[in-house]
C-alpha cells in the first residue's frame, strides 16, 4: 500500500524477451501455463527477479526445466537462485485463477458467458506472473484451447497460425503477435460470438482483414463501428503517414467493462456502447461517440503501442497525445469550418466541466504525475484531455509561414518521433524534444523547459487582461498576466508559456487584427496604435490554452462579439458570458430571476439566424451547466445554482415562445436518417425546442406541446427524436412523462444500452422538490437494474450522484447518505469503479452548509471502512487531507 514515486523509475532488473502462454479456458478454474525467455539487464545491478502476480494460484515453478526455490511476498513471486551471468534462460510457471469470480474485470473475466481479458494498466498480473510493466517488451505466442461448443471464437493478438481439434469437444487456436510488446496489450477473447468482415486494400498496396465481434444478434448494430474503423485508418495514412501494420485488425464488444475501450495489439476490446448503433437503438451523440472512440483506440497503435511508456507516470504520452488524434480526427470528418468549431467548443466544455475542477480539487495532479497510490485512479480528464490541451498547443507553438495552424510543423514532429523512437518505452520529455527538434526556431523550440511546466505542474493558470484605451493618440494596451493557485504539494507556480490568439474587432463588429501572442512572463502588454476608436478585444480564440480568461467584458462588448466574431469559438463564448453574468448575479443576490431583454433578444437574433448552423445555435441556448457556474463561486448553494438555472431556462422557453416553435418546425424534419454533422445539429436543435416549448407549458398549462411532443415520441423514426421528446417530457415533469417511460421500457426491454438511457434519464432529471432520490431508490430494486455491470451502474447511480447536483446535494444529507452506501457496496465489487463513484464529492469543501458539514461527515464514513480498496482510500484521503 506504499506510495509509489516517479523519481524512483529504475529500468528493470531482468528484460523478458518472449512469451509462450498456454490458456486452457474454463470459468471456474483456468489453467495458465507461462514459459518466459528473460535474460539479466546487464545496466542494473545484480539482484533477485520479482514477478507480479494478484489473485494466483501457483503450482509449478521451473528455471531451465528444473525445479527451484521461490518465495511468495506482498504479491510477488520471488526467485533468487537463477543462473548467473547474461545467458537467456528459461522460466516456467504454472498458474491458476478464477475468471468466473473475477468481479473487478481486469485480468481475464467472463462476461456473457464469453472470456475477456484487461490488462492495462496492472491485469497481466492477475492472469500470470510476470514483470508488469510497460518498458518491458515481448514477442508473444499464445495457445487457447476451450470447450468448442461454449467458446467456439478464440481470439488473441497478431496472427493466427494455427487451429483444431482436440478430445472432449474441445479445440485449440494458436495465436503469434509479430510486434514486442509491453504485457498491458495483451488481450484474449473467448465465446460465443459473430463478426462483420471487411478486407481493404491500404495505400501501400497491402491487404488487410478487419473484423468487429460482437454476440450474435448484434450483427446488424456493427456497420458504423466497421465505417469508423475504416475512416480510421485512412485518416491516419492521410494526416500523418502511420499505415495499418497487422494483417489482421479486431475489434470486439463486451457489455462488462470498466471505461470505454481497451487498444490491445491487434484485438481492440470495447464496451458494448462505443461499437454497437442502429438508429432505433443509438442517439446521434452515440455514433459520434464511436467514431471518436474507434478512433481513439485505432490510434494507440502508433501512439501507444509502437511507442509506448516507459512508466505509468508517462500515461499522457499516449493518452493526451491520442485523444489530441481523435480531437482532430472528428473535426476533419465533421468536414465545415462551423462544424469543426462545433467540436472545439464541446471538447472545451468537456475540460471545463470535469478537468478544471479536478485541477482546482483533491485530485489535482500534473499532467505527468508525480506520484500515485493506485494507477487505476490516474486514468483522469488531466491526463487525456489536459493532455490532448498540451499536445494542441504544441501545434500551435510550431506554426509558421504558410503553416498558420501548425499541422505541418507538428506532423514532422510526429514524424521524427517515431524515426527516433519506434519500437521504444519512452517519456513525455522524449515526445516534446522531438517536436521541438523537428521545428528549430518555433516559439516551442525556443521555450521548452518552460514549456514543459504544462507537463510538472498542476492547477489551471488564470490568465488576466485589463485594457486601457487613449483616445487623444488612438493608442490600445492590454496587459495580460498570469497567476495559478496552489495544488497539493505545489505551493508555488512558475509562469506558464501560453499561446494566446488574440482578435480586435472594431464597434461595428468588423475585424481589425488577428494574431498569436505567446505568454512567457508573468506580465507582459500588448500595444496597438493608430486605431480610429476603442476596439473590442476578442482573447483566447479558439481556446488556444487551458486557462481561465479573466477580462471585465461589458455586456455591450460580449454583445457585438456574439452578434460578428469571426472566431466562433469566442462567438458562443461571449454568449456564455452574458448567461454567466445573469446566473452570478441571480445566485449572490437571492432576486427574483427575471432576464433582461438585451439578453432575450441576442438569444433569438442567434435562434432566427438565417446562416448560423443548427448545431451552433443549440450550443449557444444551452445555458452554462450548474457544475460550471459553481467553480465560478467561492461557496457552492448547490439548490440556489440549481434554482437559478431553471428559472433562467423558464425565462428563455416563455420569452421566446414563438422563436422555438419557429425552430421546431425548421428543424423537426431531418428526412432518411443519416448521423452526420448537419443533420445531428438540426435534430439536436428541434429536441432543445420541444424542450422548452414543454417548459413553457408548464407554467401556461397549455396541453398542445406535451401533447405534440407525446405524439413525436411515438412515431420517432430514429432514437435521437424519440429520446429528446421523452426527455423533454420528464425535464418539465409533465403527466405524460410516466406513460411514455413506461412505454419506452416495454419497447426497449431486450436492449440493455438503451435501458441505460432510460434509468439515466430518470436519475439525472431535474429535481422539484427533492424527487429524484426516491426514484433512484425504486430503480435500484428494478429486475433490470444490476450494480455488478458497470454501465447499469453508471446509468442510475453516477447520473445521480455525478451528474445531478440539484438532486444529489440535499439539504436533508440523504444524497450523501446514498453516495457512501453505494461507494462502499460498489468497492466490495469493483474498487476502480467504486473510486470514480467516490470523485463526486471532490470539491466538498467549497460547498456552504449545510452541505459541507454533511458531504465531509459521509467521506469520513467511507474513509472509516476498515477493508476498503487502495483506490477508494487514495480518493477519501486525499478528499479528507
Ligand atoms: N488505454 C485504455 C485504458 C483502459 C483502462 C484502464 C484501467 C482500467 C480499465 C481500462 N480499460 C481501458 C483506454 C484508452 O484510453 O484508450
Ligand atoms: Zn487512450
Amino acid at each position: 500500500n506504499a506510495v509509489i514515486h516517479r523519481a524512483d523509475y529504475r529500468p528493470p532488473a531482468f528484460w523478458i524477451d518472449s512469451v509462450e502462454l498456454c490458456f486452457d479456458l474454463d470459468p471456474v478454474k483456468t489453467r495458465v501455463l507461462n514459459r518466459m525467455r528473460l535474460r539479466r539487464n546487464p545496466d542494473q545491478p545484480a539482484q533477485a527477479l520479482r514477478l507480479d502476480g494478484e489473485e494466483l494460484n501457483l503450482a509449478r515453478v521451473l528455471v531451465n526445466g528444473q525445479g527451484t526455490s521461490f518465495k511468495l511476498e506482498d504479491s510477488q513471486l520471488i526467485l533468487e537462485n537463477l543462473p548467473e551471468g547474461n545467458a537467456p534462460f528459461e522460466l516456467e510457471v504454472f498458474t491458476t485463477c478464477a475468471p468466473a469470480k473475477n468481479t473487478k474485470l481486469m485480468g481475464l473475466y467472463v462476461s456473457n458467458d464469453s472470456f475477456f481479458t484487461q490488462c492495462e494498466a496492472e491485469g497481466f498480473r492477475r492472469i500470470t506472473y510476470f514483470l508488469d510493466r510497460p518498458d518491458v517488451m515481448a514477442s508473444y505466442n499464445v495457445t487457447l484451447r476451450a470447450d468448442k461448443a461454449a467458446y467456439p471464437v478464440l481470439l488473441s493478438n497478431g496472427n493466427l497460425v494455427e487451429q483444431g481439434d482436440l478430445d472432449g469437444g474441445r479445440h485449440f487456436a494458436r495465436w503469434v503477435d509479430p510486434h514486442r510488446k509491453p504485457c498491458y496489450l495483451f488481450a484474449l477473447v473467448a465465446g460465443k460470438l459473430v463478426a462483420r468482415e471487411q478486407r481493404i486494400t491500404t495505400a501501400s498496396g497491402a491487404d488487410h482483414l478487419l473484423q468487429v465481434y460482437v454476440r450474435p444478434g448484434d450483427l446488424d448494430k456493427t456497420e458504423h463501428a466497421m465505417n469508423s474503423l475504416m475512416a480510421s485508418i485512412a485518416w491516419d495514412e492521410g494526416r500523418f503517414k502511420l499505415p495499418l501494420d497487422l494483417e489482421r485488425f479486431m475489434i470486439v464488444a463486451t457489455s462488462d467493462f470498466n471505461m470505454g475501450a481497451m487498444e490491445n495489439k491487434g484485438l481492440n476490446i470495447f464496451n458494448t456502447k462505443y461499437v454497437l448503433a442502429s438508429q432505433a437503438t443509438a442517439t446521434d451523440t452515440d455514433y459520434a461517440n464511436i467514431e471518436s472512440v474507434v478512433g481513439h483506440e485505432y490510434f494507440h497503435n502508433w501512439t501507444g503501442n509502437r511507442v509506448t511508456c516507459r512508466d505509468w507516470f508517462q500515461l499522457s504520452l499516449k493518452e493526451g497525445l491520442t485523444v489530441f488524434r481523435d480531437q482532430e480526427f472528428s473535426q476533419d470528418l465533421a468536414g465545415e469550418a462551423s462544424a469543426r468549431a462545433v467540436r472545439r467548443i464541446e471538447d472545451v466544455r468537456v475540460l471545463r466541466t470535469a478537468q478544471f475542477p479536478e485541477d482546482a480539487g483533491p485530485m489535482a495532479h500534473p499532467v505527468r504525475p508525480d506520484q500515485y497510490l493506485e494507477i487505476n485512479n490516474f486514468y483522469t480528464v488531466t491526463i487525456y484531455e489536459k493532455g490532448a490541451e498540451v499536445v494542441r498547443m504544441m501545434q500551435t507553438l510550431v506554426a509558421g509561414e504558410g503553416d498558420p495552424l501548425g499541422r505541418a510543423g507538428f506532423a514532422r514532429g510526429m514524424a521524427l518521433y517515431f524515426e527516433r523512437h519506434d519500437g521504444q518505452a519512452v517519456t513525455c520529455d522524449d515526445f516534446a524534444q522531438a517536436i521541438a527538434d523537428a521545428n528549430p526556431g518555433s516559439p516551442l523550440a525556443r521555450l521548452l523547459p518552460q514549456f514543459k511546466r504544462w507537463y510538472s505542474q498542476a492547477g489551471t493558470p488564470r490568465l488576466k487582461a485589463r485594457s486601457h484605451w487613449d483616445a487623444a493618440t488612438g493608442t490600445y494596451s492590454l496587459a495580460l498576466s498570469q497567476s495559478c493557485t496552489p495544488t497539493p504539494g505545489q505551493p508555488h507556480k512558475d509562469p506558464f508559456v501560453i499561446p494566446v490568439r488574440l482578435g480586435l474587432l472594431d464597434a461595428e463588429g468588423r475585424q481589425i487584427s488577428d494574431g498569436l501572442h505567446v505568454l512567457t512572463e508573468d506580465s507582459d502588454t500588448l500595444t496597438m496604435s493608430g486605431l480610429a476608436g476603442e476596439p473590442v478585444p476578442s482573447i483566447l480564440r479558439g481556446f488556444t490554452a487551458p486557462v481561465i480568461l479573466e477580462y471585465d467584458y461589458t455586456d455591450a462588448q460580449l454583445l457585438i462579439l456574439l452578434a460578428h466574431d469571426t472566431d466562433p469559438f469566442n462567438r458562443w463564448e461571449a454568449a456564455q458570458r452574458l448567461a454567466i453574468h445573469r446566473a452570478l448575479h441571480f445566485i449572490r443576490s437571492g432576486e427574483h430571476v427575471e432576464l433582461d431583454a438585451p439578453f432575450v433578444e441576442a438569444m433569438r437574433a442567434v435562434l432566427r439566424h438565417p446562416t448560423l448552423d443548427s448545431a451552433f445555435k443549440d450550443l449557444v441556448l444551452t445555458l452554462p451547466s450548474e457544475t460550471y457556474l459553481a467553480e465560478q463561486l467561492d461557496e457552492v448553494d448547490p439548490q440556489r445554482i440549481h434554482a437559478v438555472r431553471e428559472a433562467m431556462r423558464m425565462g428563455l422557453a416563455t420569452a421566446l415562445r414563438h422563436d422555438w416553435e419557429w425552430v421546431y418546425e425548421q428543424n423537426k424534419d431531418t428526412g432518411a436518417y443519416r448521423p452526420d454533422s448537419r443533420s445531428a445539429g438540426r435534430r439536436a436543435l428541434a429536441g432543445m425546442a420541444l424542450t422548452h416549448l414543454c417548459l413553457a407549458a408548464r407554467t401556461s398549462g397549455d396541453p398542445v406541446w406535451p401533447g405534440k411532443t407525446l405524439q413525436r415520441f411515438k412515431d420517432a423514426g430514429n432514437m435521437t427524436d424519440r429520446f429528446n421528446a421523452l426527455a423533454a417530457l420528464v425535464a418539465c415533469g409533465h403527466e405524460l412523462a410516466a406513460p411514455a417511460l413506461a412505454s419506452f421500457h416495454a419497447l426497449f426491454k431486450n436492449e440493455a444500452l438503451v435501458l441505460d438511457k432510460w434509468f439515466a434519464l430518470q436519475a439525472g432529471a431535474p429535481d422539484h422538490g427533492g424527487n429524484i432520490l426516491p426514484v433512484v431508490k425504486q430503480l435500484m430494486q428494478h429486475p433490470d437494474f444490476n450494480l455488478r455491470n458497470p454501465n447499469r451502474a453508471r446509468s442510475l447511480i453516477f447520473s445521480y450522484c455525478s451528474a445531478n447536483p440539484g438532486g444529489f446535494h440535499r439539504r436533508d444529507a440523504a444524497g450523501y447518505v446514498f453516495w457512501c452506501e453505494r461507494v462502499m457496496e460498489l468497492d466490495a465489487i469493483n474498487p476502480q469503479v467504486a473510486a470514480r463513484l467516490a470523485r463526486a464529492l471532490d470539491r466538498w469543501k467549497k460547498l456552504a452548509d449545510p452541505y459541507r458539514g454533511a458531504a465531509r461527515e459521509a467521506i469520513a464514513r467511507v474513509a472509516a471502512k476498515p477493508d476498503l480498496s487502495r483506490d477508494v482510500r487514495e480518493v477519501v484521503t486525499r478528499a479528507l487531507a
